[in-house]
């Protein structure tokens, strides 16, 4: 058996009800198995094995009061999964179907695309099952107050900055910043992804999408071929999907469709700038979860209801829902079109055998931790605004980032043909994020 079989067998052993969170370390470990090969001190100072257990797992009660009068209770969870690089960081994310296996895999992710973005933090993750949609503005600022009186005894701006994620914009990050705020009577940048009147930087909000229309333009630029009238394939309706939208609107490509829990809308005329580009913010700040009211709105637009979009023929795919949301089957009908690109905006959106097959059949893939850096990176960003107790005007933050990806980009293209793996960003990703983690974790000695 080989060290990554070996660690591989352990960790299904130890974690077998956190299939997610296996599905992300296996992706990883398969991939940096020729950089093991190269570095037998790794296994001698069991390096793999500390990398995959958390430095430390928080998790706690969430009691709140809904309108009714009626006690509510959610659970919470901190995952405080590697520091060998950074403080922790890496968002949180409410959702019903949030449990330990979720956070444990976004926070493994997030270890190695923290360490591609270039800058000096370490990954982390946490969340709730609490279900913000349908709750009215009351009750979520009293759940996040009461999630905030827990968790602020174990973050800080030098130990563990959270963030967003899926459930949770910059209104909940509000009422989080006052709650720990009140709670440890200091004025820090322990969260990121803050409005603009009390330290959040420009830019942050359309940062994930940006970045991950850099990359895949970073993509297509490789292959001699670029955005500008190409017709892509987004999901989701969320922040994520928003900023990619308009990113690839400015670069001149056509978004075709986006899609919610509901189904999925088709746009023959493109989800254009402006009108259609704001609708998508009314759609999410309606708190319903639904895209169905789009093509009610946009009446040349089609829904369909229970389907996901990735039947639809286009040059390009970027799906920003979540994860899982592309399986084999969906990957054989990709292929079927004819699909050459896949950008992965939101976190592991495709299964493992999924990826495999994707990829024997020539579709070029821009892995999500690479890809979906640009969020974490202009949070990092974020955290050394306040830190200097100064602002970032929009235009350095956006030159910022653009050049982060593009960095990005060419150091996950660089590892994979260092290692004789030709143009494989997936793989280049991993070997170029882990190699960063390993020299500093080797270099801290067994911690
Ligand atoms: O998945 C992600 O990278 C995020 N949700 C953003 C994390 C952050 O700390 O900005």
């Amino acid at each position: 058996m080989s060290y990554v079989e070996r660690v591989l067998s352990e960790l299904e052993k130890k974690n077998a009800e956190q299939p997610e969170f296996i599905q992300a370390v296996t992706e990883v470990l398969t991939s940096i198995a020729p950089v093991l090969e190269k570095h037998p001190e790794y296994e001698a100072s069991a390096l793999l094995e500390r990398l995959v257990e958390p430095e430390r797992q928080i998790m706690f009660r969430v009691p709140w009061v809904d309108d009714n009068g009626k006690v509510q209770v959610n659970r919470g969870f901190r995952v405080q999964f590697n520091s060998a690089i950074g403080p922790y960081k890496g968002g949180l994310r409410f959702a019903p179907n949030v449990y330990l296996g979720i956070i444990k895999f976004l926070g493994f992710e997030q270890i190695f695309k923290n360490s591609l973005t270039g800058l000096p933090i370490g990954g982390g993750k946490g969340g709730s099952d609490f279900d913000p949609n349908g709750k009215s503005d009351a009750e979520i600022m009293r759940f996040c107050q009461s999630f905030m009186t827990e968790l602020f005894r174990h973050i800080g701006a030098e130990t563990d900055v959270p963030a967003g994620d899926l459930g949770v914009g910059a209104k909940e990050i509000g009422y989080m910043f006052g709650q720990y705020k009140r709670l440890k009577n200091v004025y820090e940048g322990v969260l990121t992804g803050k409005g603009l009147a009390y330290g959040g930087l420009n830019g942050r909000t359309e940062a994930t999408g940006y970045g991950i229309v850099f990359f895949a333009r970073e993509m297509l630029k490789h292959f001699g071929e670029e955005l500008k009238g190409k017709e892509v394939v987004v999901s989701g309706f969320g922040n994520v999907s928003w900023g990619t939208v308009q990113k690839l609107n400015q670069l001149g490509a056509k978004v075709v469709t986006i899609s919610g829990p509901d189904g999925y809308i088709y746009d023959p005329d493109g989800v254009t700038a402006g009108e259609k580009e704001d609708y998508l913010l009314e759609l999410r700040a309606s708190g319903k979860n639904i895209c169905a009211p789009y093509a009610e709105k946009f009446p040349n637009a089609t829904f369909y209801p229970g389907k996901k979009p990735w039947g639809v023929k286009a040059d390009l795919y970027i799906p920003c829902a979540t994860q899982n949301e592309i399986t084999m089957k969906e990957a054989e009908e990709m292929v079927a079109n004819g699909c050459k690109f896949l950008c992965e905006g939101s976190n592991m959106p495709t299964t493992n055998d999924a990826l495999s097959y994707l990829q024997k059949n020539g579709v070029v893939v821009g892995p999500s931790k690479a890809a979906n850096a640009g969020g974490v990176a202009c949070s990092c960003i974020e955290m050394g605004q306040n830190a200097g107790h100064t602002v970032f005007s929009p235009d350095q933050v956006y030159a910022q980032l653009e050049n982060i990806m593009v960095n990005i980009h060419d150091s996950a293209a660089k590892a994979s043909e260092e290692y004789g793996l030709g143009y494989n960003l997936l793989a280049g990703a991993n070997i170029a994020g882990f190699q960063k983690i390993a020299d500093a974790m080797m270099a801290q000695g067994i911690c």
